[in-house]
């Protein structure tokens, strides 16, 4: 089968290793023509001259099995000599480090990128690196980094999205969250292709306002989403009323979305209503509000959600596709 799958960064690469597994447990021996991740660059940022795509390095490391799985960001093992002689200069960010491996990633991008590649081409060139089993696609290639607008004392201010979630932990009310020139964002290449010829499109359970909601604000891909053939099935990134981890909930709160299995499902919304949803996978935990996912023309499977460990991401992601009817 061939398997679209928008993403954000630790949810979508769990939950896209999982289905990598689903597949090669298939028998799809050719799993990276198989599976298409269509991956978020609203985190993106310039930092120090360089191009960080926190999100798309998550996926790229992930898939790779280079990643430091207990800090949910950059590469196993990476030391921190160059961040603490920046740190010295007063360049960068005090609270934000950048490993020394990833930081040759960061350099290798923003050379490539300098020297005219598109954001496309560069990704592609990152995951050439390791046998990824996956094609990576970034969402565009405009540059629509993330923008957060906080209230403060009687006026409001306005700060990147890194700043916002490393640095003040999401600790400041947002009002809203932006992505400057996503009106005018083109999907890269290849995403509406993917997406139109795919047997399946997969919502990854990731955070529904700054992972899948600058994918979906491409109007090419929300359109292309919206009139693929293939069925559309999300997964929860909320059981039980929680955000299994991260801060999800406050950026939900923000856009006025409970932190409710069946609510996040509402906000996505039926195909047939002019959302992007024919069908929703939610928790054991959450069996009581399938109706209410229902209620709005949406199809609920419970299903165990809970990505503990490989196997358990792999039955996930058996369950999507097995969602689809494949
Ligand atoms: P980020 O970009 O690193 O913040 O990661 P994503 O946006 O891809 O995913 C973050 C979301 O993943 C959080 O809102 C979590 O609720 C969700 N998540 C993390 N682990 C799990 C899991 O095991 N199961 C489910 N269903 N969701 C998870
Ligand atoms: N998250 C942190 O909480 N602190 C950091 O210092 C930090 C550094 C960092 C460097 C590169 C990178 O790709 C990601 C990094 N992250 C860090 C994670 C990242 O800021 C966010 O968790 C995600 O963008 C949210 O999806
Ligand atoms: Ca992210």
């Amino acid at each position: 089968p061939r398997v679209v799958v928008l993403a954000g960064g630790v949810g979508g690469s769990r939950f896209t290793a999982g289905v990598r597994s689903a597949l090669r447990d298939r028998d799809v021996v050719d799993t990276a023509a198989a599976l298409t991740v269509v991956v978020n660059t609203g985190d993106d940022l310039w930092l120090s001259g360089v191009r960080l795509q926190p999100d798309v390095d998550s996926i790229l490391y992930a898939l790779a099995g280079v990643n430091d799985t207990g800090r949910g960001w950059g590469r196993a093992g990476d030391t921190e000599r160059v961040n603490g002689e920046l740190a010295e200069w007063g360049a960068g960010w005090p609270w934000f480090t950048l490993g020394d491996l990833d930081l040759g990633t960061h350099l290798a991008r923003t050379g490539w990128l300098r020297d005219g590649a598109s954001v496309g081409e560069v990704v592609a060139r990152l995951a050439s690196r390791w046998p990824l089993g996956a094609r990576l696609l970034p969402m565009t290639d405009a540059e629509v980094d993330t923008r957060v607008t906080v209230r403060e004392g009687a006026t409001t201010r306005t700060l990147h999205f890194q700043e916002w979630w490393t640095r003040h932990r999401a600790a400041l009310a947002p009002i809203r969250f932006a992505n400057p020139g996503i009106d005018e964002a083109a999907p890269s290449a290849g995403v509406v292709d993917a997406i139109a010829q795919a047997d399946v499109v997969l919502l990854a359970p990731s955070n529904p306002v700054v992972s899948i909601g600058p994918i979906l604000a491409v109007a090419g891909i929300r359109d292309a989403v919206a009139s693929t053939s293939a069925p559309v099935v999300g997964v929860s990134p909320v059981i039980a009323g929680a955000v299994v981890r991260g801060m999800a909930d406050v950026c939900l709160t923000a856009i006025g979305v409970d932190t409710d299995a069946a609510a996040v499902a509402g906000h996505y919304g039926a195909r047939a209503d002019g959302g992007v949803l024919d069908a929703w996978l939610l928790g054991e935990e959450d069996a009581a509000s399938a109706p209410d996912v229902e209620a709005v023309g949406i199809r609920p499977i419970v299903a165990p959600l809970w990505m503990r460990d490989a196997a358990t991401a792999a039955a996930l992601g058996e369950a999507a596709l097995a969602a689809a009817g494949l």
